[in-house]
């Protein structure tokens, strides 16, 4: 395999990675993708590839269809137990060991972070591992499936549903309010791997940026946003962030 150039990582930003005290990280899916992921905007492959994940990840969606939708994140769960956190995830909890205060808030639902050995996650979006009851919307950690799909909550009989925040749905309140404060507080903020189209999510870095944090995006494709307090970092995560911590 071609030998991968090594991303050029702007000499400011190493300084500025090693000086912060306080970070907070913002990911999205693409800080999976070198773990074998799809993201959100990759077409859907397999079964799934007439369906925008937007029409499934939705209470409308699983109210019309709970088996498809049930499937669906069965079918992701799966996907997510195989796949092994990357480098990328890997560098961020190397970062998290030297600084101050660290917050990596996530929008993915992977729970490779944690795996990674990241500590301090906020999961706004929940975690395809967990369970809920879809009437009694409390956590459910067992459950005898008798061949049902979706499977019944042991406690009321209502449909099981996966611990994730459905397009539509509020996110965890103490959650987000978490990674508002972070936002505020950090001095260095990184957008990594996201497009920036899901709210409440996408305005933390903007919030970060307003409250004075030096930020940086790392993305595949990074739109020149020349401006002083940012770094643009146009590449794989997998393969920048540990750049960042050699
Ligand atoms: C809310 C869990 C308040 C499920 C997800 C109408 C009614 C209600 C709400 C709305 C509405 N209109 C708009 C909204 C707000 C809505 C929203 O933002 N919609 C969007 C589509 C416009 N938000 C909500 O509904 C949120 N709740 O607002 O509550 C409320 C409540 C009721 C009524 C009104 C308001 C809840 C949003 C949470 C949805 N759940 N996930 C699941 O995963 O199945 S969001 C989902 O999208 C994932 O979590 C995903 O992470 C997230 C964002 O996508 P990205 O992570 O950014 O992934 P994407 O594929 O887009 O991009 C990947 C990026 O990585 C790309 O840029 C790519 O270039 C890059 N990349 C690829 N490879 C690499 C890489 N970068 C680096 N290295 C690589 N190797």
């Amino acid at each position: 395999m071609s030998e991968q150039a090594a991303v050029s990582i702007p000499q400011g930003l190493v300084e500025a990675v090693r000086g912060a005290k306080n970070v907070a990280v913002l990911t999205g899916a693409g800080i999976s993708a070198e773990s074998g992921l799809p993201t959100f905007r990759d077409p859907q492959t397999g079964l799934w590839e007439k369906f925008r994940p937007e029409d499934l990840a939705t209470p409308e969606a699983f109210q019309r269809n709970p088996k498809l939708v049930w499937e669906w994140y069965a079918h992701r769960r799966e996907l997510m137990g195989l796949a092994q956190p990357n480098p990328g995830h890997a560098a961020l909890a190397a970062i998290e060991r030297h600084a101050a205060t660290f917050t990596l808030i996530t929008q993915n639902i992977d729970g490779l972070h944690q795996r990674a050995g990241s500590r301090n996650v906020l999961e706004l979006h929940g975690n395809i591992a967990r369970t809920r009851c879809f009437e009694e919307d409390t956590l459910v950690e067992s459950w005898s499936a008798n061949g049902e799909v979706p499977p019944h909550c042991p406690r009321c009989g209502g449909l099981l549903r996966p611990d994730v925040v459905w397009f539509g749905e509020s996110l965890p309140e103490e959650t987000f309010e978490q990674a508002l404060e972070a936002a505020i507080f950090c001095d260095l903020f990184f957008s990594i791997g996201t497009s920036g189209l899901v709210e409440p999510a996408a305005s933390l870095t903007e919030v970060a940026r307003r409250a004075g944090a030096t930020i940086v995006v790392l993305n595949l494709e990074v739109e020149p946003l020349a401006s002083p307090d940012l770094y643009q970092l146009n590449g794989p995560a997998g393969q920048t962030l540990p750049e960042l911590v050699r």
